[in-house]
């Protein structure tokens, strides 16, 4: 899976019939070979004609349909995404979402019927300022009352812990959005073309001073620490009621508050080492932090050549770029959400795709907490958002609990 901030408002979409698309999905087509090379490992399926044709991995057999045929828009097997070659983009929208939720069903032959409970419309999330609009309407609650006795009385026994940039911000490491304060605010002082771009591969290829100017700034991670968020995380696992936290962070304060690291799945990798981004050669942070202290880029020992002046082997940590695969234990521990009995989100904005798909997988009757700011568009039955600042309502919440937080 790729993360990916994709494109609300594709235009072409209007052109394809997702119903067909969707019943097209089989068990069958979605393990199909590329229908020119055979190839089994990477495809995408064209969403006008239905063909199943390789990535630009293999032999870009898809991107080849696309200049004969135009169809615009495709769809991954393998990170369930949306790329429209017209947009050049990725694309999502509550159509997309209906496709990957088939997706799912079929690869992984499990039915997702709850999907849709707990819906991400994406055009909400873009606009959204209204939290919570139509909650009131839903049709069965879950209370502060309900979600403190639940944990006071252990009542729940697999959360999963929904985690972005915010929970860290205490810490005093800036989130992505947050106007002002956040990194897209700061960054625009590397001149870059738009902010994502400073966490963009293809930017970074050709533009790796901003990133190296940034991990200079903010990213020590070693010199910060964990708060109220990562180490109610932690009272969760020991008191044997978290069944997973899943992080977009990259700082490994989860870690540092002791929750162990199978208890964590980083879908944004990490900074615990760096490799080059052609031939894969590992570096140690150390070695990587030291390029950053001296303002140098670092190149790969290995693969530079020296007498190649255009040939550029950049080596950066094993944070997930935009335009990167995810981790695989994204992929394998995506479907784990769904045995959830509560799922606790704090400080995302869930604008970042694949991530924002773990929400889709809640069962209905599963209740479903929101701390954060503001609400980025979840509308559900059995939902409580808390709105407002984290630490401050985790304090609240554990004092509620009776809990004492190491
Ligand atoms: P984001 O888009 O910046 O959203 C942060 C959300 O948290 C927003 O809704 C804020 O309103 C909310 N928020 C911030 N502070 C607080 C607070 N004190 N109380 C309540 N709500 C608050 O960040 P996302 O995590 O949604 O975006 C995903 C990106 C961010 C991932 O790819 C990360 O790798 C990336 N990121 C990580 C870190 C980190 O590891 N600490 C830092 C910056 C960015």
């Amino acid at each position: 899976m790729f993360a990916v901030s994709p494109k609300l408002d594709c235009p072409h979409e209007k052109d394809i019939e997702f119903e067909k698309v969707k019943e097209n999905l089989t068990t069958e087509t979605v393990f199909s070979p590329c229908i020119k090379c055979s190839d089994k490992s990477e495809n995408w399926m064209c969403l006008s004609c239905n063909s199943i044709l390789c990535s630009r991995f293999v032999n870009g057999h898809m991107a080849e349909h696309f200049e004969e045929t135009q169809h615009p828009i495709a769809f991954s097997f393998t990170d369930a995404s949306f790329w429209c070659y017209l947009c050049d983009s990725y694309i999502h929208s509550p159509d997309c979402a209906a496709v990957a939720r088939a997706f799912q069903d079929a690869k992984f032959n499990q039915s997702t019927s709850s999907a849709g409970a707990a819906c991400i419309d994406a055009e909400e999330i873009q606009t959204s300022t209204e939290p919570i609009a139509n909650v009131s309407s839903l049709p069965k609650t879950f209370d502060r009352a309900a979600f403190v006795e639940g944990l006071k009385t252990k009542k729940f026994r697999k959360i999963a812990v929904l985690t972005g940039a915010g929970i860290s911000v205490a810490a005093g490491i800036p989130d992505f959005r947050t106007p002002g304060t956040g990194l897209y605010s700061q960054v625009q002082k590397y001149g870059l073309p738009y902010p994502e771009a400073i966490f963009n591969l293809e930017y970074f290829r050709e533009n790796p001073e901003p990133f190296f100017k940034l991990s200079k700034e903010f990213f020590s991670f070693q010199e910060y620490q964990p708060v109220t968020a990562h180490r109610f995380i932690k009272a969760l696992h020991d008191q044997d009621m978290l069944l997973l936290n899943y992080t977009q962070n990259i700082d490994g304060l989860e870690l540092s508050a002791g929750l162990p690291i199978n208890k964590l799945v980083q879908a944004h990798g990490h900074t615990r080492s760096a490799h080059c981004i052609d031939c894969g050669k590992e570096y140690t942070m150390a070695e990587f932090q030291e390029y950053v202290a001296r303002e140098e880029v670092m190149f790969c020992a290995l693969c530079r050549e020296e007498d190649d002046e255009t040939y550029r082997g950049l080596v950066k940590p094993d944070i997930v770029f935009f335009g990167e695969r995810l981790p695989v234990s994204f992929a394998t521990s995506f479907h784990l959400i769904a045995e959830a009995d509560l799922v606790i989100v704090m400080g995302t904005a869930l604008k970042v795709f694949p991530f924002a798909f773990l929400v889709t997988e809640v069962g209905a009757d599963v209740p479903f907490v929101l701390i954060n700011r503001e609400n980025p568009g979840i509308q559900k039955e059995n939902f409580l958002f808390l709105q407002g600042d984290i630490q401050e309502t985790l304090k609240e919440i554990v004092a509620e609990a009776q809990w004492q937080l190491l």
